[in-house]
Protein backbone atom coordinates (compact mmCIF):
# COMPACT_ATOMS: atom_id res chain seq x y z
CA UNK A 1 0.00 0.00 0.00
CA UNK A 2 1.28 3.87 -0.94
CA UNK A 3 1.25 6.19 1.68
CA UNK A 4 -0.43 9.32 1.07
CA UNK A 5 1.64 11.11 3.53
CA UNK A 6 3.64 14.07 2.85
CA UNK A 7 6.89 15.90 3.82
CA UNK A 8 7.89 17.68 6.41
CA UNK A 9 6.85 21.23 6.69
CA UNK A 10 9.89 23.38 6.06
CA UNK A 11 11.24 20.93 3.66
CA UNK A 12 14.42 21.63 1.98
CA UNK A 13 13.51 21.26 -1.93
CA UNK A 14 16.46 22.35 -4.49
CA UNK A 15 19.21 21.10 -7.32
CA UNK A 16 23.23 20.42 -6.47
CA UNK A 17 25.86 21.35 -8.91
CA UNK A 18 29.65 21.46 -8.36
CA UNK A 19 31.71 24.64 -9.14
CA UNK A 20 33.94 22.97 -11.71
CA UNK A 21 31.46 21.26 -13.86
CA UNK A 22 29.17 24.38 -14.38
CA UNK A 23 30.86 27.85 -13.27
CA UNK A 24 33.62 28.33 -16.57
CA UNK A 25 35.96 31.15 -16.07
CA UNK A 26 38.35 28.71 -14.87
CA UNK A 27 41.67 31.71 -15.39
CA UNK A 28 39.66 34.47 -14.58
CA UNK A 29 40.02 36.26 -11.41
CA UNK A 30 42.74 35.47 -10.37
CA UNK A 31 41.75 31.77 -9.92
CA UNK A 32 44.49 28.88 -10.07
CA UNK A 33 44.38 25.80 -12.58
CA UNK A 34 42.42 22.78 -10.27
CA UNK A 35 42.50 19.60 -11.07
CA UNK A 36 39.57 18.79 -13.30
CA UNK A 37 41.44 21.41 -15.41
CA UNK A 38 43.29 19.02 -16.79
CA UNK A 39 40.54 16.68 -17.92
CA UNK A 40 39.44 16.50 -21.52
CA UNK A 41 36.08 15.21 -22.80
CA UNK A 42 35.38 11.44 -23.03
CA UNK A 43 32.41 9.46 -23.59
CA UNK A 44 30.68 6.42 -22.86
CA UNK A 45 33.14 4.49 -24.99
CA UNK A 46 36.02 6.62 -24.56
CA UNK A 47 37.20 7.61 -21.04
CA UNK A 48 39.01 11.01 -20.31
CA UNK A 49 41.98 12.31 -20.98
CA UNK A 50 44.67 13.76 -18.24
CA UNK A 51 47.80 15.84 -20.27
CA UNK A 52 50.08 17.58 -17.54
CA UNK A 53 50.17 20.74 -19.27
CA UNK A 54 47.19 22.82 -20.34
CA UNK A 55 47.43 22.22 -24.24
CA UNK A 56 45.36 25.83 -25.82
CA UNK A 57 44.52 23.54 -28.76
CA UNK A 58 42.90 20.69 -27.43
CA UNK A 59 39.07 20.70 -25.83
CA UNK A 60 38.88 20.78 -22.18
CA UNK A 61 35.14 20.86 -21.26
CA UNK A 62 35.28 22.12 -17.62
CA UNK A 63 37.08 25.47 -18.12
CA UNK A 64 34.13 27.01 -19.83
CA UNK A 65 31.63 24.67 -17.96
CA UNK A 66 28.17 26.60 -18.69
CA UNK A 67 29.78 29.82 -17.79
CA UNK A 68 27.77 30.09 -14.33
CA UNK A 69 30.19 32.45 -13.14
CA UNK A 70 28.56 35.02 -15.45
CA UNK A 71 25.11 33.77 -15.60
CA UNK A 72 24.74 32.93 -11.79
CA UNK A 73 21.97 36.11 -11.49
CA UNK A 74 19.88 34.45 -14.26
CA UNK A 75 20.39 30.76 -13.06
CA UNK A 76 19.51 31.60 -9.55
CA UNK A 77 16.26 33.44 -10.37
CA UNK A 78 14.90 30.43 -12.76
CA UNK A 79 15.63 27.72 -9.51
CA UNK A 80 13.66 30.31 -7.72
CA UNK A 81 11.10 30.13 -10.36
CA UNK A 82 10.63 26.47 -9.82
CA UNK A 83 10.25 26.83 -6.30
CA UNK A 84 14.04 26.28 -4.83
CA UNK A 85 14.50 26.79 -1.26
CA UNK A 86 17.83 25.07 -1.21
CA UNK A 87 20.92 25.40 -3.70
CA UNK A 88 24.13 22.75 -3.49
CA UNK A 89 26.85 24.33 -4.97
CA UNK A 90 30.64 24.14 -4.28
CA UNK A 91 33.42 26.65 -3.83
CA UNK A 92 36.10 26.05 -6.43
CA UNK A 93 39.48 25.67 -3.47
CA UNK A 94 41.43 27.09 -6.22
CA UNK A 95 39.30 30.69 -6.50
CA UNK A 96 39.83 30.79 -2.91
CA UNK A 97 43.61 29.50 -2.43
CA UNK A 98 45.20 29.45 -6.59
CA UNK A 99 47.78 27.10 -5.44
CA UNK A 100 46.34 25.53 -2.54
CA UNK A 101 49.49 26.76 -0.18
CA UNK A 102 49.20 30.11 -0.60
CA UNK A 103 49.56 32.14 2.39
CA UNK A 104 46.79 34.73 1.58
CA UNK A 105 43.68 34.16 0.15
CA UNK A 106 42.55 35.72 -3.47
CA UNK A 107 39.63 38.78 -2.82
CA UNK A 108 38.30 38.28 -5.99
CA UNK A 109 37.54 34.96 -5.70
CA UNK A 110 36.00 35.29 -2.08
CA UNK A 111 33.94 38.51 -3.76
CA UNK A 112 32.73 35.98 -6.52
CA UNK A 113 30.77 33.58 -3.65
CA UNK A 114 29.56 36.75 -1.88
CA UNK A 115 27.57 37.99 -4.90
CA UNK A 116 26.31 34.08 -5.25
CA UNK A 117 25.15 33.94 -1.84
CA UNK A 118 23.91 37.55 -1.77
CA UNK A 119 21.93 36.65 -4.73
CA UNK A 120 20.59 33.20 -3.22
CA UNK A 121 19.41 35.21 -0.25
CA UNK A 122 17.50 37.68 -2.31
CA UNK A 123 15.35 34.49 -3.46
CA UNK A 124 15.02 32.96 -0.10
CA UNK A 125 17.47 30.67 -1.24
CA UNK A 126 19.46 28.46 1.43
CA UNK A 127 23.01 27.82 0.17
CA UNK A 128 24.35 24.61 1.06
CA UNK A 129 27.83 24.52 0.42
CA UNK A 130 30.18 21.33 -0.24
CA UNK A 131 33.88 22.41 0.26
CA UNK A 132 35.03 19.93 -1.70
CA UNK A 133 33.54 18.43 -4.66
CA UNK A 134 35.91 16.51 -6.89
CA UNK A 135 38.86 19.21 -7.45
CA UNK A 136 41.72 20.67 -5.49
CA UNK A 137 44.18 22.85 -6.89
CA UNK A 138 46.18 21.53 -9.34
CA UNK A 139 49.39 22.38 -7.81
CA UNK A 140 48.85 20.50 -4.31
CA UNK A 141 48.98 17.74 -6.80
CA UNK A 142 52.64 18.51 -8.25
CA UNK A 143 53.75 19.47 -5.76
CA UNK A 144 52.55 16.90 -2.59
CA UNK A 145 50.55 14.29 -4.31
CA UNK A 146 47.07 15.67 -3.61
CA UNK A 147 45.65 14.17 -0.45
CA UNK A 148 49.00 11.31 0.16
CA UNK A 149 50.43 14.30 1.39
CA UNK A 150 49.65 15.01 5.54
CA UNK A 151 50.40 18.25 4.53
CA UNK A 152 47.11 18.59 2.86
CA UNK A 153 45.30 18.51 6.71
CA UNK A 154 47.08 21.86 7.33
CA UNK A 155 45.88 23.85 3.83
CA UNK A 156 42.41 22.68 3.86
CA UNK A 157 42.29 23.96 7.28
CA UNK A 158 43.14 26.91 6.23
CA UNK A 159 40.87 27.16 3.77
CA UNK A 160 37.80 26.31 5.70
CA UNK A 161 39.22 29.11 8.36
CA UNK A 162 38.81 31.42 5.69
CA UNK A 163 35.54 30.65 4.13
CA UNK A 164 33.96 29.96 7.48
CA UNK A 165 34.82 33.62 8.86
CA UNK A 166 34.03 35.04 5.38
CA UNK A 167 29.99 33.70 5.09
CA UNK A 168 29.44 33.01 8.42
CA UNK A 169 26.89 35.18 8.44
CA UNK A 170 25.80 33.83 4.67
CA UNK A 171 25.88 30.19 4.30
CA UNK A 172 24.48 27.80 7.51
CA UNK A 173 24.65 24.31 5.46
CA UNK A 174 28.16 22.86 5.13
CA UNK A 175 29.58 19.80 3.50
CA UNK A 176 33.01 18.75 3.84
CA UNK A 177 33.92 16.45 0.75
CA UNK A 178 31.79 15.12 -1.73
CA UNK A 179 31.42 11.34 -2.28
CA UNK A 180 34.25 10.97 -0.25
CA UNK A 181 33.88 7.42 -0.23
CA UNK A 182 35.01 6.74 -3.81
CA UNK A 183 38.17 7.41 -2.54
CA UNK A 184 38.14 3.82 -1.46
CA UNK A 185 37.61 2.57 -5.18
CA UNK A 186 40.61 2.12 -7.31
CA UNK A 187 38.95 4.02 -10.48
CA UNK A 188 37.39 7.06 -9.49
CA UNK A 189 39.67 7.91 -6.45
CA UNK A 190 41.80 10.51 -8.15
CA UNK A 191 39.31 13.04 -8.65
CA UNK A 192 38.55 13.13 -4.92
CA UNK A 193 42.15 12.40 -3.53
CA UNK A 194 43.81 14.02 -6.39
CA UNK A 195 46.45 10.66 -6.40
CA UNK A 196 47.23 11.59 -10.27
CA UNK A 197 51.05 13.24 -9.47
CA UNK A 198 52.97 13.05 -13.11
CA UNK A 199 50.06 11.13 -14.65
CA UNK A 200 49.12 11.50 -18.36
CA UNK A 201 46.78 9.76 -20.53
CA UNK A 202 43.35 8.17 -20.01
CA UNK A 203 42.18 8.29 -16.86
CA UNK A 204 40.84 4.53 -16.87
CA UNK A 205 45.25 4.28 -16.71
CA UNK A 206 45.49 5.40 -13.62
CA UNK A 207 45.89 2.58 -10.58
CA UNK A 208 46.71 3.03 -6.80
CA UNK A 209 47.17 0.12 -4.13
CA UNK A 210 44.41 0.36 -1.18
CA UNK A 211 47.20 1.24 0.77
CA UNK A 212 47.53 4.66 -0.66
CA UNK A 213 44.46 5.27 -1.09
CA UNK A 214 43.34 4.98 2.26
CA UNK A 215 45.76 6.68 3.77
CA UNK A 216 44.83 9.48 1.50
CA UNK A 217 41.50 8.50 2.94
CA UNK A 218 42.61 8.90 6.41
CA UNK A 219 44.05 12.35 6.13
CA UNK A 220 40.59 13.37 4.71
CA UNK A 221 39.14 11.98 7.72
CA UNK A 222 41.09 13.96 10.27
CA UNK A 223 40.84 17.40 7.97
CA UNK A 224 37.14 16.73 7.99
CA UNK A 225 37.23 16.45 11.66
CA UNK A 226 38.96 19.53 12.38
CA UNK A 227 37.12 21.61 10.50
CA UNK A 228 33.89 20.10 12.05
CA UNK A 229 35.59 20.88 15.17
CA UNK A 230 36.19 24.49 14.12
CA UNK A 231 32.79 24.77 12.95
CA UNK A 232 30.81 23.81 16.21
CA UNK A 233 33.76 25.38 18.46
CA UNK A 234 33.06 29.28 16.93
CA UNK A 235 29.91 28.84 14.57
CA UNK A 236 27.36 27.35 16.82
CA UNK A 237 24.71 27.94 14.25
CA UNK A 238 26.62 26.00 11.40
CA UNK A 239 25.74 22.32 10.56
CA UNK A 240 28.18 20.38 9.15
CA UNK A 241 27.51 17.19 7.31
CA UNK A 242 29.18 14.14 5.67
CA UNK A 243 28.83 13.26 1.84
CA UNK A 244 28.63 9.84 0.36
CA UNK A 245 28.11 7.61 -2.70
CA UNK A 246 25.43 5.61 -1.47
CA UNK A 247 25.61 2.53 -4.33
CA UNK A 248 23.28 0.26 -2.85
CA UNK A 249 24.08 -3.20 -3.16
CA UNK A 250 21.93 -6.73 -3.52
CA UNK A 251 22.83 -10.16 -2.85
CA UNK A 252 22.65 -12.02 -6.20
CA UNK A 253 21.10 -15.23 -5.03
CA UNK A 254 20.01 -16.15 -1.27
CA UNK A 255 23.16 -18.12 -1.03
CA UNK A 256 24.79 -17.32 2.38
CA UNK A 257 28.07 -16.95 0.38
CA UNK A 258 26.38 -14.24 -1.65
CA UNK A 259 24.98 -12.16 1.17
CA UNK A 260 28.50 -12.73 3.27
CA UNK A 261 30.33 -11.00 0.24
CA UNK A 262 27.33 -8.57 -0.61
CA UNK A 263 28.12 -7.22 3.50
CA UNK A 264 31.49 -6.48 2.45
CA UNK A 265 30.92 -4.48 -0.73
CA UNK A 266 28.52 -2.50 1.37
CA UNK A 267 30.72 -1.76 4.45
CA UNK A 268 33.72 -0.85 1.59
CA UNK A 269 31.39 1.25 -0.22
CA UNK A 270 29.08 2.87 1.82
CA UNK A 271 29.42 2.00 5.59
CA UNK A 272 32.94 2.67 5.76
CA UNK A 273 33.44 6.54 5.63
CA UNK A 274 30.39 7.14 7.33
CA UNK A 275 31.37 4.93 9.97
CA UNK A 276 34.08 6.91 10.79
CA UNK A 277 32.38 10.62 9.90
CA UNK A 278 29.00 9.81 11.85
CA UNK A 279 30.42 7.79 14.79
CA UNK A 280 33.66 9.44 14.97
CA UNK A 281 35.84 5.98 15.05
CA UNK A 282 37.15 3.52 12.93
CA UNK A 283 34.81 0.30 12.76
CA UNK A 284 35.41 -3.05 13.92
CA UNK A 285 35.86 -4.01 10.58
CA UNK A 286 38.15 -2.42 9.48
CA UNK A 287 41.05 -4.26 11.30
CA UNK A 288 40.64 -7.32 9.34
CA UNK A 289 40.06 -5.31 6.04
CA UNK A 290 43.56 -3.78 6.88
CA UNK A 291 44.52 -6.72 7.61
CA UNK A 292 43.76 -8.70 4.33
CA UNK A 293 44.65 -5.62 1.60
CA UNK A 294 47.66 -4.44 3.13
CA UNK A 295 46.87 -1.35 4.85
CA UNK A 296 49.08 -0.20 7.27
CA UNK A 297 47.71 3.26 8.18
CA UNK A 298 50.88 5.91 9.39
CA UNK A 299 48.76 8.17 11.73
CA UNK A 300 49.94 10.78 14.06
CA UNK A 301 49.13 11.49 17.86
CA UNK A 302 46.25 13.28 18.25
CA UNK A 303 44.08 11.93 14.84
CA UNK A 304 41.98 9.81 16.36
CA UNK A 305 41.08 12.53 18.63
CA UNK A 306 40.01 15.24 15.98
CA UNK A 307 38.05 12.16 14.11
CA UNK A 308 36.06 11.59 17.27
CA UNK A 309 35.72 15.27 18.00
CA UNK A 310 34.68 16.34 14.70
CA UNK A 311 31.15 14.18 14.36
CA UNK A 312 29.37 15.39 11.35
CA UNK A 313 25.43 16.79 12.07
CA UNK A 314 23.42 15.40 9.65
CA UNK A 315 24.33 12.82 7.09
CA UNK A 316 23.89 13.37 3.01
CA UNK A 317 24.45 11.16 0.20
CA UNK A 318 23.79 10.74 -3.71
CA UNK A 319 21.69 8.05 -4.76
CA UNK A 320 21.36 7.19 -8.87
CA UNK A 321 21.62 3.59 -9.09
CA UNK A 322 21.79 0.03 -7.40
CA UNK A 323 23.77 -3.38 -8.10
CA UNK A 324 24.39 -7.09 -7.15
CA UNK A 325 26.73 -8.00 -5.65
CA UNK A 326 27.63 -12.37 -5.48
CA UNK A 327 30.07 -15.10 -5.82
CA UNK A 328 28.48 -16.44 -8.98
CA UNK A 329 28.72 -15.62 -12.57
CA UNK A 330 27.17 -11.84 -12.12
CA UNK A 331 26.59 -9.55 -15.42
CA UNK A 332 28.32 -6.77 -15.12
CA UNK A 333 26.70 -3.36 -16.29
CA UNK A 334 28.10 0.62 -16.13
CA UNK A 335 27.82 2.14 -12.64
CA UNK A 336 28.37 6.20 -11.29
CA UNK A 337 32.69 6.04 -11.13
CA UNK A 338 32.38 1.83 -11.05
CA UNK A 339 30.34 -1.06 -12.82
CA UNK A 340 27.97 -3.20 -10.34
CA UNK A 341 26.43 -6.29 -10.96
CA UNK A 342 23.57 -6.07 -13.59
CA UNK A 343 19.71 -6.57 -11.92
CA UNK A 344 17.23 -8.34 -14.17
CA UNK A 345 14.24 -6.62 -12.82
CA UNK A 346 15.71 -2.72 -13.56
CA UNK A 347 15.71 -0.85 -16.61
CA UNK A 348 18.92 1.53 -17.35
CA UNK A 349 19.77 4.78 -18.64
CA UNK A 350 21.48 5.13 -21.74
CA UNK A 351 24.54 5.07 -19.73
CA UNK A 352 23.77 1.94 -18.17
CA UNK A 353 23.03 3.34 -14.72
CA UNK A 354 20.23 0.86 -13.03
CA UNK A 355 16.96 2.95 -12.33
CA UNK A 356 15.97 1.70 -8.88
CA UNK A 357 13.58 4.40 -6.73
CA UNK A 358 12.92 1.41 -4.57
CA UNK A 359 15.97 0.94 -3.59
CA UNK A 360 16.40 4.78 -2.30
CA UNK A 361 13.16 4.28 -0.17
CA UNK A 362 15.48 0.73 0.95
CA UNK A 363 18.40 2.93 1.45
CA UNK A 364 17.19 5.84 3.63
CA UNK A 365 15.96 2.91 6.18
CA UNK A 366 18.87 1.56 6.47
CA UNK A 367 21.58 4.47 6.59
CA UNK A 368 18.46 6.26 9.46
CA UNK A 369 18.37 2.63 11.75
CA UNK A 370 22.23 2.67 11.34
CA UNK A 371 22.58 6.21 12.05
CA UNK A 372 19.40 8.25 13.78
CA UNK A 373 20.47 11.77 12.37
CA UNK A 374 18.73 13.40 9.90
CA UNK A 375 19.33 12.73 5.92
CA UNK A 376 19.04 14.63 3.18
CA UNK A 377 19.50 13.05 -0.95
CA UNK A 378 21.80 15.75 -2.20
CA UNK A 379 22.07 14.16 -5.65
CA UNK A 380 19.86 12.13 -7.49
CA UNK A 381 19.18 12.40 -10.98
CA UNK A 382 18.98 10.99 -14.58
CA UNK A 383 21.63 11.72 -17.37
CA UNK A 384 20.22 11.45 -20.52
CA UNK A 385 19.78 12.75 -24.11
CA UNK A 386 17.84 15.61 -24.06
CA UNK A 387 16.07 16.71 -28.22
CA UNK A 388 15.04 20.17 -28.78
CA UNK A 389 12.10 20.31 -31.01
CA UNK A 390 10.86 21.90 -33.90
CA UNK A 391 8.58 24.36 -31.40
CA UNK A 392 12.10 24.99 -29.24
CA UNK A 393 10.72 22.81 -26.49
CA UNK A 394 12.24 19.98 -24.28
CA UNK A 395 9.80 17.09 -23.32
CA UNK A 396 11.93 14.57 -21.26
CA UNK A 397 9.32 12.56 -20.19
CA UNK A 398 11.64 10.39 -19.29
CA UNK A 399 13.02 12.70 -16.58
CA UNK A 400 9.50 13.30 -14.83
CA UNK A 401 9.36 9.81 -14.57
CA UNK A 402 12.31 9.24 -13.15
CA UNK A 403 11.85 12.43 -10.63
CA UNK A 404 8.43 11.56 -9.92
CA UNK A 405 9.10 7.98 -8.45
CA UNK A 406 12.04 9.29 -6.70
CA UNK A 407 10.58 11.58 -4.97
CA UNK A 408 6.99 8.76 -4.35
CA UNK A 409 10.04 6.52 -2.65
CA UNK A 410 10.87 9.47 -0.82
CA UNK A 411 7.31 9.72 0.81
CA UNK A 412 7.43 6.08 1.59
CA UNK A 413 10.27 6.33 3.78
CA UNK A 414 9.74 9.64 5.43
CA UNK A 415 6.26 7.69 6.31
CA UNK A 416 8.41 4.53 7.55
CA UNK A 417 9.84 7.68 10.02
CA UNK A 418 12.71 8.53 8.77
CA UNK A 419 14.05 12.22 9.14
CA UNK A 420 14.70 13.73 5.74
CA UNK A 421 15.65 16.87 5.95
CA UNK A 422 15.60 17.93 2.40
CA UNK A 423 16.22 16.64 -1.72
CA UNK A 424 18.67 18.14 -4.41
CA UNK A 425 18.37 16.91 -7.88
CA UNK A 426 21.82 16.53 -9.49
CA UNK A 427 21.99 18.77 -12.32
CA UNK A 428 19.27 21.15 -11.99
CA UNK A 429 20.55 23.08 -15.26
CA UNK A 430 22.65 21.11 -17.96
CA UNK A 431 26.06 21.06 -17.03
CA UNK A 432 29.50 18.60 -17.95
CA UNK A 433 29.18 15.18 -16.32
CA UNK A 434 31.95 14.49 -14.05
CA UNK A 435 32.70 10.72 -15.22
CA UNK A 436 32.70 11.58 -19.17
CA UNK A 437 33.00 15.10 -19.59
CA UNK A 438 30.43 15.10 -21.89
CA UNK A 439 27.93 17.99 -22.01
CA UNK A 440 25.28 15.46 -24.04
CA UNK A 441 24.75 13.73 -21.03
CA UNK A 442 21.82 16.10 -20.26
CA UNK A 443 20.56 16.17 -16.14
CA UNK A 444 18.88 19.43 -16.13
CA UNK A 445 15.50 20.73 -15.85
CA UNK A 446 16.83 23.82 -17.50
CA UNK A 447 19.11 23.00 -21.10
CA UNK A 448 21.56 24.78 -21.52
CA UNK A 449 22.80 25.45 -25.19
CA UNK A 450 26.24 24.44 -25.02
CA UNK A 451 28.05 21.36 -26.69
CA UNK A 452 30.70 18.87 -26.58
CA UNK A 453 32.40 20.10 -29.45
CA UNK A 454 32.23 23.39 -27.42
CA UNK A 455 29.90 25.22 -29.33
CA UNK A 456 26.63 27.05 -28.18
CA UNK A 457 25.15 29.92 -27.18
CA UNK A 458 25.06 29.45 -23.26
CA UNK A 459 20.97 30.09 -23.76
CA UNK A 460 18.77 28.77 -20.96
CA UNK A 461 15.81 27.10 -21.92
CA UNK A 462 13.21 25.30 -19.42
CA UNK A 463 12.00 21.80 -20.24
CA UNK A 464 9.21 20.35 -19.32
CA UNK A 465 10.60 18.76 -16.43
CA UNK A 466 10.84 22.36 -15.23
CA UNK A 467 7.13 22.67 -14.97
CA UNK A 468 6.80 19.26 -13.43
CA UNK A 469 9.24 20.01 -10.56
CA UNK A 470 7.94 23.14 -9.85
CA UNK A 471 4.71 21.55 -9.18
CA UNK A 472 5.91 18.92 -7.21
CA UNK A 473 7.65 21.73 -4.71
CA UNK A 474 4.59 23.95 -4.93
CA UNK A 475 2.25 21.12 -3.62
CA UNK A 476 5.84 19.93 -0.86
CA UNK A 477 5.53 16.53 -2.65
CA UNK A 478 2.22 15.98 -2.80
CA UNK A 479 1.76 16.54 -6.76
CA UNK A 480 2.88 13.37 -8.43
CA UNK A 481 1.11 13.33 -11.49
C1 LIG B 1 28.37 12.17 -8.77
C2 LIG B 1 29.14 13.44 -8.63
C3 LIG B 1 28.64 14.60 -9.42
C4 LIG B 1 27.92 14.25 -10.70
C5 LIG B 1 27.11 12.98 -10.65
C6 LIG B 1 26.68 12.44 -11.99
O1 LIG B 1 29.25 11.12 -8.62
O2 LIG B 1 29.18 13.88 -7.28
O3 LIG B 1 29.69 15.51 -9.55
O4 LIG B 1 28.71 14.41 -11.79
O5 LIG B 1 27.76 11.94 -9.97
O6 LIG B 1 27.74 11.77 -12.61
P1 LIG B 1 28.17 12.03 -14.11
O7 LIG B 1 28.40 13.49 -14.21
O8 LIG B 1 29.40 11.24 -14.32
O9 LIG B 1 27.04 11.58 -14.94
Amino acid sequence: MSTTQTFPKGFLWGGATAANQFEGAWDVDGRGPSVDDHFMGGSFERPREITLAIDPDKLYPNHDGIDFYHHYAEDIALFAEMGFNVFRLSIAWSRIFPNGDDAEPNEAGLAFYDKVFDCCREHDIEPLVTISHYEMPYHLVEKYNGWASRELIGFFERYCETIFDRYQDKVTYWLTFNEINCGTMDMGSMMETGLIQGFEGPASEIHTTAQQRYQALHHQFVASGRVVRLAHERYPQFKVGNMDCFILSYAATCDPKDLIANQAEMRRMNWFCSDIQVRGYYPSYAKRFFEENDVRLEMADGDLDDIAAGKVDFYTFSYYMSGVVGTHDVKKTAGNMTFGGENPYLEKTDWGWQIDPDGLRYALNEIYDRYQIPLMVVENGMGAKDEVTPDGRIHDDYRIAYLRKHVAAMREAVADGVDLMGYTWWGPIDLVSAGTGEMRKRYGFIYVDKHDDGTGSYERIRKDSFYAYQKIIASNGADLD
